[in-house]
Protein backbone atom coordinates (compact mmCIF):
# COMPACT_ATOMS: atom_id res chain seq x y z
CA UNK A 1 0.00 0.00 0.00
CA UNK A 2 3.16 2.63 0.77
CA UNK A 3 4.14 1.66 -2.53
CA UNK A 4 0.50 2.66 -4.13
CA UNK A 5 0.66 5.78 -2.36
CA UNK A 6 3.83 6.84 -3.54
CA UNK A 7 2.95 5.96 -6.77
CA UNK A 8 0.07 8.24 -6.59
CA UNK A 9 1.96 11.09 -5.00
CA UNK A 10 4.25 10.81 -7.93
CA UNK A 11 1.81 10.88 -10.57
CA UNK A 12 -0.35 13.65 -9.09
CA UNK A 13 3.00 15.66 -8.85
CA UNK A 14 4.04 15.30 -12.09
CA UNK A 15 0.55 15.83 -13.60
CA UNK A 16 0.02 12.59 -15.15
CA UNK A 17 -3.02 11.57 -12.77
CA UNK A 18 -5.40 14.29 -11.84
CA UNK A 19 -8.78 14.01 -10.33
CA UNK A 20 -10.97 15.95 -12.68
CA UNK A 21 -13.76 13.99 -14.42
CA UNK A 22 -13.59 11.60 -17.02
CA UNK A 23 -12.28 8.29 -18.00
CA UNK A 24 -8.90 8.49 -17.24
CA UNK A 25 -7.52 8.32 -21.20
CA UNK A 26 -5.78 12.28 -20.11
CA UNK A 27 -7.95 13.52 -23.37
CA UNK A 28 -10.92 15.87 -23.70
CA UNK A 29 -9.66 18.42 -20.81
CA UNK A 30 -11.37 21.04 -22.65
CA UNK A 31 -14.33 20.75 -24.98
CA UNK A 32 -13.62 18.79 -28.47
CA UNK A 33 -13.64 20.71 -31.51
CA UNK A 34 -13.99 19.66 -34.54
CA UNK A 35 -16.42 18.77 -37.36
CA UNK A 36 -19.43 16.00 -38.18
CA UNK A 37 -20.94 14.75 -41.25
CA UNK A 38 -24.78 13.93 -39.65
CA UNK A 39 -26.17 17.04 -39.54
CA UNK A 40 -25.86 18.45 -42.84
CA UNK A 41 -25.42 15.23 -45.24
CA UNK A 42 -26.80 12.20 -42.89
CA UNK A 43 -25.71 8.98 -44.63
CA UNK A 44 -24.85 10.68 -48.23
CA UNK A 45 -21.77 10.56 -47.34
CA UNK A 46 -17.98 10.10 -49.27
CA UNK A 47 -14.60 10.11 -48.82
CA UNK A 48 -14.39 12.94 -50.80
CA UNK A 49 -16.62 14.87 -48.59
CA UNK A 50 -14.53 13.83 -45.78
CA UNK A 51 -11.06 14.94 -47.17
CA UNK A 52 -12.30 18.08 -48.81
CA UNK A 53 -14.35 18.66 -45.12
CA UNK A 54 -9.98 18.35 -43.79
CA UNK A 55 -8.87 20.73 -46.77
CA UNK A 56 -11.49 23.43 -45.49
CA UNK A 57 -10.57 23.23 -41.83
CA UNK A 58 -7.14 24.23 -43.35
CA UNK A 59 -8.26 26.85 -45.52
CA UNK A 60 -10.78 28.66 -43.62
CA UNK A 61 -8.09 29.23 -40.68
CA UNK A 62 -10.89 27.33 -38.09
CA UNK A 63 -8.37 24.53 -37.55
CA UNK A 64 -6.20 27.40 -36.11
CA UNK A 65 -8.56 28.39 -33.31
CA UNK A 66 -9.17 25.01 -32.27
CA UNK A 67 -11.27 22.98 -34.57
CA UNK A 68 -9.09 19.73 -34.65
CA UNK A 69 -11.84 16.46 -35.19
CA UNK A 70 -12.98 15.16 -38.41
CA UNK A 71 -15.90 12.98 -38.00
CA UNK A 72 -17.56 10.50 -39.69
CA UNK A 73 -20.69 9.95 -38.60
CA UNK A 74 -23.16 6.55 -39.49
CA UNK A 75 -22.75 4.82 -42.73
CA UNK A 76 -19.24 4.64 -43.68
CA UNK A 77 -19.50 0.47 -43.68
CA UNK A 78 -20.36 -2.11 -45.77
CA UNK A 79 -23.60 -3.86 -43.79
CA UNK A 80 -21.66 -7.33 -43.19
CA UNK A 81 -18.20 -7.78 -41.29
CA UNK A 82 -15.92 -9.64 -43.33
CA UNK A 83 -14.74 -13.14 -42.44
CA UNK A 84 -12.65 -12.16 -39.76
CA UNK A 85 -15.91 -10.59 -38.11
CA UNK A 86 -13.83 -6.95 -38.69
CA UNK A 87 -16.13 -3.97 -39.71
CA UNK A 88 -15.52 -3.45 -43.16
CA UNK A 89 -15.41 0.34 -44.85
CA UNK A 90 -18.01 0.91 -47.52
CA UNK A 91 -16.10 -0.80 -51.06
CA UNK A 92 -18.64 1.82 -53.46
CA UNK A 93 -18.39 5.60 -51.03
CA UNK A 94 -15.36 4.26 -49.10
CA UNK A 95 -12.91 2.82 -51.43
CA UNK A 96 -9.45 3.77 -49.85
CA UNK A 97 -10.60 2.59 -46.21
CA UNK A 98 -10.65 4.30 -43.42
CA UNK A 99 -6.58 4.30 -42.62
CA UNK A 100 -5.91 6.02 -45.92
CA UNK A 101 -8.32 8.81 -45.01
CA UNK A 102 -6.76 8.97 -41.51
CA UNK A 103 -3.42 8.99 -43.01
CA UNK A 104 -4.83 11.88 -44.83
CA UNK A 105 -6.28 13.98 -42.43
CA UNK A 106 -3.22 13.38 -39.73
CA UNK A 107 -1.58 14.68 -42.55
CA UNK A 108 -3.19 18.02 -42.51
CA UNK A 109 -2.13 18.20 -38.38
CA UNK A 110 -6.13 16.98 -37.93
CA UNK A 111 -7.73 14.36 -35.83
CA UNK A 112 -10.07 11.39 -37.66
CA UNK A 113 -12.98 10.27 -35.53
CA UNK A 114 -15.78 7.68 -35.83
CA UNK A 115 -18.97 6.20 -35.40
CA UNK A 116 -20.69 2.55 -34.32
CA UNK A 117 -23.36 1.86 -31.96
CA UNK A 118 -23.78 0.02 -28.88
CA UNK A 119 -26.39 -2.76 -30.66
CA UNK A 120 -26.50 -4.49 -33.15
CA UNK A 121 -27.09 -2.39 -35.98
CA UNK A 122 -26.37 1.32 -36.20
CA UNK A 123 -29.38 4.01 -36.20
CA UNK A 124 -29.86 3.32 -40.26
CA UNK A 125 -29.47 -0.23 -40.39
CA UNK A 126 -26.96 -0.08 -42.96
CA UNK A 127 -23.89 -1.41 -41.08
CA UNK A 128 -23.50 -3.64 -38.04
CA UNK A 129 -23.15 -2.13 -34.65
CA UNK A 130 -20.31 -3.16 -32.23
CA UNK A 131 -22.42 -4.92 -29.69
CA UNK A 132 -20.27 -8.19 -28.59
CA UNK A 133 -17.78 -6.69 -30.69
CA UNK A 134 -16.08 -4.21 -28.88
CA UNK A 135 -13.18 -5.09 -28.34
CA UNK A 136 -12.62 -6.29 -31.79
CA UNK A 137 -13.97 -3.14 -33.13
CA UNK A 138 -12.30 -1.15 -30.52
CA UNK A 139 -8.82 -2.20 -32.08
CA UNK A 140 -9.97 -1.91 -35.62
CA UNK A 141 -10.43 1.65 -35.08
CA UNK A 142 -6.96 1.80 -33.43
CA UNK A 143 -5.13 0.17 -36.24
CA UNK A 144 -6.55 2.68 -38.48
CA UNK A 145 -5.55 5.61 -36.22
CA UNK A 146 -9.13 6.89 -35.09
CA UNK A 147 -8.89 9.05 -32.49
CA UNK A 148 -12.72 9.70 -31.89
CA UNK A 149 -15.58 7.46 -31.56
CA UNK A 150 -19.13 8.55 -31.55
CA UNK A 151 -21.09 5.76 -30.02
CA UNK A 152 -24.77 5.51 -30.76
CA UNK A 153 -27.84 3.92 -29.02
CA UNK A 154 -29.98 2.37 -31.79
CA UNK A 155 -31.60 -1.28 -31.86
CA UNK A 156 -30.14 -2.50 -28.59
CA UNK A 157 -32.28 -4.83 -27.99
CA UNK A 158 -33.58 -2.91 -24.68
CA UNK A 159 -30.33 -3.54 -22.17
CA UNK A 160 -29.81 -0.55 -20.53
CA UNK A 161 -27.00 2.08 -20.98
CA UNK A 162 -25.09 1.49 -18.06
CA UNK A 163 -24.61 -2.27 -19.09
CA UNK A 164 -23.68 -1.30 -22.85
CA UNK A 165 -21.47 1.46 -23.06
CA UNK A 166 -18.77 0.91 -20.07
CA UNK A 167 -17.84 -2.15 -21.78
CA UNK A 168 -16.77 -0.12 -24.94
CA UNK A 169 -15.18 2.30 -22.96
CA UNK A 170 -12.93 -0.61 -21.51
CA UNK A 171 -12.69 -1.93 -24.80
CA UNK A 172 -10.75 1.98 -25.74
CA UNK A 173 -8.66 1.68 -23.06
CA UNK A 174 -7.22 -1.84 -24.00
CA UNK A 175 -7.22 -0.55 -27.84
CA UNK A 176 -3.55 1.10 -27.38
CA UNK A 177 -4.27 4.35 -28.82
CA UNK A 178 -5.83 7.70 -27.29
CA UNK A 179 -9.53 7.68 -28.39
CA UNK A 180 -11.91 9.92 -26.83
CA UNK A 181 -15.00 8.44 -25.99
CA UNK A 182 -18.21 9.93 -26.99
CA UNK A 183 -21.31 8.68 -25.58
CA UNK A 184 -24.77 8.91 -27.24
CA UNK A 185 -27.18 7.35 -25.79
CA UNK A 186 -29.68 10.40 -25.86
CA UNK A 187 -29.77 11.50 -22.07
CA UNK A 188 -31.08 7.69 -21.19
CA UNK A 189 -30.92 6.79 -17.53
CA UNK A 190 -29.21 10.32 -16.68
CA UNK A 191 -25.65 9.34 -18.17
CA UNK A 192 -24.36 12.53 -16.44
CA UNK A 193 -24.95 10.24 -12.93
CA UNK A 194 -22.92 7.91 -14.18
CA UNK A 195 -21.06 8.43 -17.10
CA UNK A 196 -17.93 11.27 -16.42
CA UNK A 197 -16.23 7.59 -15.24
CA UNK A 198 -15.92 5.74 -18.84
CA UNK A 199 -16.33 8.33 -21.42
CA UNK A 200 -15.39 11.87 -22.35
CA UNK A 201 -18.88 13.18 -23.09
CA UNK A 202 -22.36 11.86 -23.15
CA UNK A 203 -25.31 13.28 -24.89
CA UNK A 204 -27.73 14.63 -22.59
CA UNK A 205 -31.37 15.04 -25.00
CA UNK A 206 -32.37 13.44 -28.19
CA UNK A 207 -31.00 14.48 -31.52
CA UNK A 208 -30.88 18.28 -32.64
CA UNK A 209 -32.63 19.59 -35.29
CA UNK A 210 -31.84 23.00 -37.43
CA UNK A 211 -34.81 24.77 -35.25
CA UNK A 212 -34.84 27.57 -33.23
CA UNK A 213 -37.81 25.86 -30.45
CA UNK A 214 -34.85 22.70 -31.00
CA UNK A 215 -32.01 24.95 -29.79
CA UNK A 216 -33.63 26.27 -26.84
CA UNK A 217 -35.30 23.29 -25.51
CA UNK A 218 -31.67 21.51 -25.80
CA UNK A 219 -30.24 24.32 -24.04
CA UNK A 220 -32.48 23.47 -21.34
CA UNK A 221 -31.94 19.95 -20.80
CA UNK A 222 -28.74 19.72 -20.67
CA UNK A 223 -28.48 22.87 -18.57
CA UNK A 224 -30.32 20.75 -15.21
CA UNK A 225 -26.51 18.56 -15.21
CA UNK A 226 -23.96 21.45 -14.80
CA UNK A 227 -22.63 20.48 -11.83
CA UNK A 228 -21.75 16.55 -13.30
CA UNK A 229 -19.52 18.50 -16.35
CA UNK A 230 -15.52 18.92 -15.87
CA UNK A 231 -12.41 18.71 -17.87
CA UNK A 232 -11.92 15.21 -19.12
CA UNK A 233 -15.96 14.70 -19.07
CA UNK A 234 -18.80 16.97 -20.33
CA UNK A 235 -22.29 17.31 -21.00
CA UNK A 236 -23.52 16.76 -24.63
CA UNK A 237 -26.60 18.68 -25.62
CA UNK A 238 -25.70 17.50 -29.45
CA UNK A 239 -23.97 19.32 -32.82
CA UNK A 240 -23.78 22.32 -34.12
CA UNK A 241 -26.45 23.37 -36.73
CA UNK A 242 -24.74 26.95 -37.49
CA UNK A 243 -25.00 27.30 -41.35
CA UNK A 244 -27.69 24.77 -42.16
CA UNK A 245 -30.15 27.51 -43.34
CA UNK A 246 -32.72 26.58 -41.14
CA UNK A 247 -32.55 29.64 -38.30
CA UNK A 248 -31.51 33.17 -38.78
CA UNK A 249 -27.91 34.78 -38.48
CA UNK A 250 -28.80 35.85 -34.95
CA UNK A 251 -30.28 32.61 -33.76
CA UNK A 252 -27.06 31.06 -35.19
CA UNK A 253 -25.24 33.18 -32.91
CA UNK A 254 -27.10 32.66 -29.71
CA UNK A 255 -26.83 28.57 -30.72
CA UNK A 256 -22.99 29.25 -31.26
CA UNK A 257 -23.08 31.52 -27.71
CA UNK A 258 -24.84 29.52 -25.57
CA UNK A 259 -23.12 25.84 -26.90
CA UNK A 260 -19.63 27.64 -25.54
CA UNK A 261 -21.00 29.17 -22.56
CA UNK A 262 -22.00 25.35 -21.51
CA UNK A 263 -18.60 24.16 -22.42
CA UNK A 264 -20.77 21.80 -24.88
CA UNK A 265 -18.54 19.75 -27.51
CA UNK A 266 -17.99 22.21 -30.84
CA UNK A 267 -19.12 20.05 -33.64
CA UNK A 268 -19.54 21.65 -36.71
CA UNK A 269 -22.25 20.28 -38.69
CA UNK A 270 -22.77 22.33 -42.46
CA UNK A 271 -21.03 21.76 -45.57
CA UNK A 272 -17.97 23.52 -44.39
CA UNK A 273 -16.24 23.22 -48.22
CA UNK A 274 -19.37 26.00 -49.20
CA UNK A 275 -19.83 27.57 -46.02
CA UNK A 276 -20.86 31.31 -46.25
CA UNK A 277 -18.23 34.03 -44.74
CA UNK A 278 -20.85 35.19 -42.30
CA UNK A 279 -21.24 31.19 -41.14
CA UNK A 280 -17.06 31.52 -40.63
CA UNK A 281 -17.78 34.30 -39.38
CA UNK A 282 -19.78 32.69 -36.16
CA UNK A 283 -17.96 29.38 -35.95
CA UNK A 284 -14.36 31.11 -36.42
CA UNK A 285 -14.86 33.85 -33.37
CA UNK A 286 -12.06 33.36 -31.20
CA UNK A 287 -13.55 35.15 -27.98
CA UNK A 288 -16.51 33.24 -27.81
CA UNK A 289 -14.36 29.52 -29.05
CA UNK A 290 -12.04 31.38 -25.53
CA UNK A 291 -14.76 30.63 -23.14
CA UNK A 292 -15.69 27.37 -24.66
CA UNK A 293 -12.02 26.14 -24.10
CA UNK A 294 -11.03 28.41 -21.14
CA UNK A 295 -8.73 26.36 -18.45
CA UNK A 296 -11.26 26.14 -15.61
CA UNK A 297 -14.06 24.17 -17.48
CA UNK A 298 -16.92 25.20 -15.48
CA UNK A 299 -20.16 24.97 -17.45
CA UNK A 300 -21.92 28.13 -17.66
CA UNK A 301 -25.88 27.84 -16.00
CA UNK A 302 -29.09 30.25 -16.45
CA UNK A 303 -29.00 31.87 -13.53
CA UNK A 304 -31.97 34.13 -13.98
CA UNK A 305 -34.96 34.54 -16.29
CA UNK A 306 -37.94 36.70 -16.46
CA UNK A 307 -40.57 35.83 -18.75
CA UNK A 308 -38.35 34.90 -22.35
CA UNK A 309 -35.49 37.06 -21.37
CA UNK A 310 -32.69 35.10 -19.82
CA UNK A 311 -29.62 35.65 -18.05
CA UNK A 312 -26.78 32.67 -18.59
CA UNK A 313 -23.31 32.83 -17.02
CA UNK A 314 -19.94 31.06 -15.39
CA UNK A 315 -16.90 31.38 -14.07
CA UNK A 316 -13.56 31.31 -16.12
CA UNK A 317 -10.25 31.17 -15.61
CA UNK A 318 -8.69 34.05 -13.24
CA UNK A 319 -11.88 35.11 -11.20
CA UNK A 320 -13.35 36.38 -14.53
CA UNK A 321 -16.89 35.53 -15.40
CA UNK A 322 -18.77 34.66 -18.69
CA UNK A 323 -22.51 36.03 -18.95
CA UNK A 324 -24.85 35.44 -21.98
CA UNK A 325 -28.26 38.19 -22.20
CA UNK A 326 -30.33 36.31 -24.58
CA UNK A 327 -33.45 37.22 -25.52
CA UNK A 328 -36.13 34.46 -26.39
CA UNK A 329 -38.97 36.23 -27.00
CA UNK A 330 -40.57 37.89 -30.54
CA UNK A 331 -39.58 41.35 -29.52
CA UNK A 332 -36.68 43.78 -28.65
CA UNK A 333 -36.08 44.16 -25.16
CA UNK A 334 -33.55 45.49 -22.41
CA UNK A 335 -31.59 41.96 -20.31
CA UNK A 336 -30.16 43.08 -16.79
CA UNK A 337 -27.51 40.68 -14.99
CA UNK A 338 -27.64 41.14 -11.59
CA UNK A 339 -23.65 40.75 -10.09
CA UNK A 340 -25.91 38.52 -7.19
CA UNK A 341 -26.76 36.37 -9.98
CA UNK A 342 -23.35 35.56 -11.63
CA UNK A 343 -21.34 35.06 -8.83
CA UNK A 344 -20.04 38.24 -7.90
CA UNK A 345 -19.59 40.38 -4.99
CA UNK A 346 -21.93 43.36 -5.38
CA UNK A 347 -18.93 46.11 -4.57
CA UNK A 348 -17.05 44.84 -7.35
CA UNK A 349 -15.94 46.83 -10.45
CA UNK A 350 -15.90 44.86 -13.85
CA UNK A 351 -14.44 45.50 -17.24
CA UNK A 352 -17.07 44.42 -19.75
CA UNK A 353 -15.56 42.83 -23.33
CA UNK A 354 -18.56 42.91 -26.08
CA UNK A 355 -17.75 39.09 -27.47
CA UNK A 356 -19.61 39.42 -30.82
CA UNK A 357 -18.73 43.44 -30.93
CA UNK A 358 -15.28 42.79 -30.35
CA UNK A 359 -14.66 45.67 -27.98
CA UNK A 360 -14.53 46.85 -24.47
CA UNK A 361 -17.92 48.75 -22.78
CA UNK A 362 -16.45 52.60 -22.27
CA UNK A 363 -17.32 52.29 -18.77
CA UNK A 364 -16.63 50.18 -16.04
CA UNK A 365 -19.34 48.61 -14.22
CA UNK A 366 -20.78 47.93 -10.72
CA UNK A 367 -23.88 45.82 -9.60
CA UNK A 368 -25.29 44.84 -13.00
CA UNK A 369 -24.99 44.62 -16.46
CA UNK A 370 -28.09 45.85 -18.74
CA UNK A 371 -28.16 45.92 -22.49
CA UNK A 372 -30.78 45.69 -25.31
CA UNK A 373 -30.92 42.47 -26.87
CA UNK A 374 -33.19 42.01 -30.35
CA UNK A 375 -35.60 39.15 -30.56
CA UNK A 376 -33.87 35.55 -30.49
CA UNK A 377 -30.47 37.27 -30.15
CA UNK A 378 -27.74 36.88 -27.68
CA UNK A 379 -25.10 39.49 -26.05
CA UNK A 380 -22.16 37.61 -25.05
CA UNK A 381 -19.57 39.23 -22.54
CA UNK A 382 -16.10 38.46 -20.44
CA UNK A 383 -15.77 40.50 -17.20
CA UNK A 384 -12.72 41.33 -15.59
CA UNK A 385 -12.65 42.42 -12.10
CA UNK A 386 -10.79 45.49 -11.65
CA UNK A 387 -11.77 45.56 -7.56
CA UNK A 388 -13.76 44.42 -5.26
C1 LIG B 1 -27.63 48.82 -12.74
O1 LIG B 1 -26.58 49.60 -12.17
C2 LIG B 1 -26.73 50.97 -12.36
C3 LIG B 1 -25.45 51.67 -11.91
O2 LIG B 1 -24.99 51.12 -10.69
C4 LIG B 1 -27.95 51.42 -11.58
O3 LIG B 1 -28.14 52.81 -11.73
C5 LIG B 1 -29.16 50.69 -12.11
O4 LIG B 1 -30.29 51.02 -11.35
C6 LIG B 1 -28.94 49.19 -12.09
N1 LIG B 1 -30.01 48.56 -12.84
C7 LIG B 1 -30.61 47.46 -12.40
C8 LIG B 1 -31.72 46.96 -13.25
O5 LIG B 1 -30.30 46.90 -11.37
C1 LIG C 1 -36.63 40.46 -27.66
O1 LIG C 1 -36.35 40.78 -28.99
C2 LIG C 1 -37.49 40.83 -29.82
C3 LIG C 1 -37.09 41.03 -31.29
O2 LIG C 1 -36.38 42.19 -31.50
C4 LIG C 1 -38.37 41.96 -29.38
O3 LIG C 1 -39.50 42.08 -30.23
C5 LIG C 1 -38.81 41.67 -27.95
O4 LIG C 1 -39.59 42.75 -27.46
C6 LIG C 1 -37.62 41.43 -27.05
N1 LIG C 1 -38.06 41.01 -25.77
C7 LIG C 1 -38.48 41.87 -24.87
C8 LIG C 1 -38.95 41.28 -23.58
O5 LIG C 1 -38.43 43.06 -25.04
Amino acid sequence: MEVMSVLLTVLLTIGLWDQTNGVSNGIGKTPPMGWNSWNHFACSIDESIIRGTADALISTGLSKVGYEYVNIDDCWGEQNRDAQGNLVARASTFSSGIKALADYVHSKGLKLGIYSDAGSYTCSKTMPGSLGHEEQDAKTFASWGVDYLKYDNCNNGGTQPQKRYPTMSTALSNSGRSIFYSMCEWGDQNPAKWAPAIANSWRTTGDIEDKWDSITSRADQNDQWASYAGPGGWNDPDMLEVGNGGMTMEEYRSHFSIWALIKAPLLIGCDLRSASSETLGILGNQEVISVNQDPLGVQGKKVSKQGDLEVWAGPLSNKRVAVVLWNRSGSTSSITAKWKDIGLSSNTVVQARDLWAHSKLSTSLQGNLTSSVDSHACKMYILTPTSS
